[in-house]
């Protein structure tokens, strides 16, 4: 069993370390490929690319997992609302309909997204045994914030255009656990050994609905992998002191802290998972004696107990590969 998906089913106190976004812009050798393929969607369904792009971490850096290069966004697609990714703007999606799961069914779905399952059936026969590869989905929650316009800014979110439509929203999120489960069986059977459950918006979730909106829908889905022995890491991100009770409720296998937890706490707090995670990416901007000092405060507050070093984000575009290595290398050599 590779070592990963091992730690999360056993909650074994192991070494381990991969980073979200580790396949993407800061390295010179995706931009390459990116600059030759202006579709971003096309480019994730094209298998051998995307399998080349989720090797290149792998062969600069000493890394244990490797995460298959596709996006949260390939859903909606596969449902067939139509996503476009314009350059320095990020994604846009075309205007959600109603319709859209009266004509889809889980066949039609799972053609449109066969090239990704493809992608990790080539990328598991490439990829080292002993290493982890790692599918991902994006929660419900995450993915109606684009589904339905919800994104204003960069960091901004407007609920009340949720309030105006006059969408049966628990009827929504129950679909799209549906088809959630299904893209992470169709990955797990192509040879993925591990689901990241991405809520990188669970943060600007209202309180009174935060268990309909994102702890029951990302239950569904981890009551869905425990039936099935697939392990599960969530990231309900900016949800706070939340992350306690997201813990107790949805009892997944493995928890990535967003950058805002006390690590100190969460250690403290968050029992019978395997942590991952917490360090700010933005520290991998800074000199490296201040991000190889930040790095340490997560390794030692973590070495008792199974942790898997990780960011509280994903690794940003500006950041030197350089540093990532630094930082890999500190990391294996950590005996404090
Ligand atoms: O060149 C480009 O412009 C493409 C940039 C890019 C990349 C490299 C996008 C567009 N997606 C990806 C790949 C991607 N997306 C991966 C690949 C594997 C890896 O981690 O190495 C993963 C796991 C994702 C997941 C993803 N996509 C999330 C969840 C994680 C997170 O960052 O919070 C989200 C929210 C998306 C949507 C998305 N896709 C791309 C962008 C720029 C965004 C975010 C836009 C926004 O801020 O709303």
């Amino acid at each position: 069993m590779s070592d990963l998906k091992n730690i999360l089913l056993s909650k074994i106190n192991c070494k381990s370390v991969w980073f979200m976004r580790q396949a993407g812009r800061y390295l010179p050798e995706f931009r390459k490929i990116r600059a030759q393929n202006k579709n971003f969607i096309q480019l994730c369904l094209d298998s051998e690319l995307s399998s080349e792009l989720t090797l290149q971490p792998i062969k600069r850096f000493d890394l244990d997992s490797a995460i298959i290069f596709s996006d949260i966004l390939l859903v909606p697609h596969a449902l067939g609302q139509s996503v476009n990714f314009r350059e320095n703007y990020g994604p846009s999606l075309g205007s959600f309909n109603s319709n859209l799961f009266a004509d889809i069914n889980v066949d039609k779905f799972t053609n449109k997204l066969m090239p990704v399952y493809k992608a990790i059936e080539i990328t598991r026969k490439k990829l080292n045994k002993q290493k982890s590869l790692i599918s991902f989905i994006g929660a419900p929650w995450t993915l109606l914030v684009y589904m339905l316009g919800l994104k204003i800014g960069k960091e901004e979110i407007n609920l009340d255009r949720l309030n105006k439509k006059s969408i049966r929203l628990n009827e929504i999120i129950n679909e799209l656990v549906k088809y959630l489960c299904v893209h992470i069986q169709n990955q797990i059977n192509a040879g993925a050994d591990v689901v990241q459950i991405f809520d990188s918006w669970a943060g600007f979730i209202p309180k009174e609905k935060i268990t309909n909106y994102c702890y029951k829908p990302n239950k569904d889905i981890v009551d869905f992998c425990k039936k099935r022995t697939i392990p599960t890491i969530c990231f309900p991100k900016g949800i706070g002191k939340k992350y306690q009770e997201y813990n107790e409720i949805v009892n997944p296998d493995g928890i990535n802290l967003d950058y805002d937890i006390d690590p100190n706490w969460a250690k403290d707090k968050l029992k019978n998972v395997v942590i991952q995670g917490g360090l700010n990416p933005k520290v991998l901007l800074h000199p490296q004696d201040e991000m190889i000092n930040t790095a340490t405060k997560y390794i030692k507050n973590f070495k008792d107990i199974p942790y898997v070093f990780n960011l509280g984000h994903g690794l940003l575009p500006e950041t030197d590969p350089d540093n990532v290595d630094k930082l890999v290398k500190f990391y294996r050599n950590f005996n404090g």
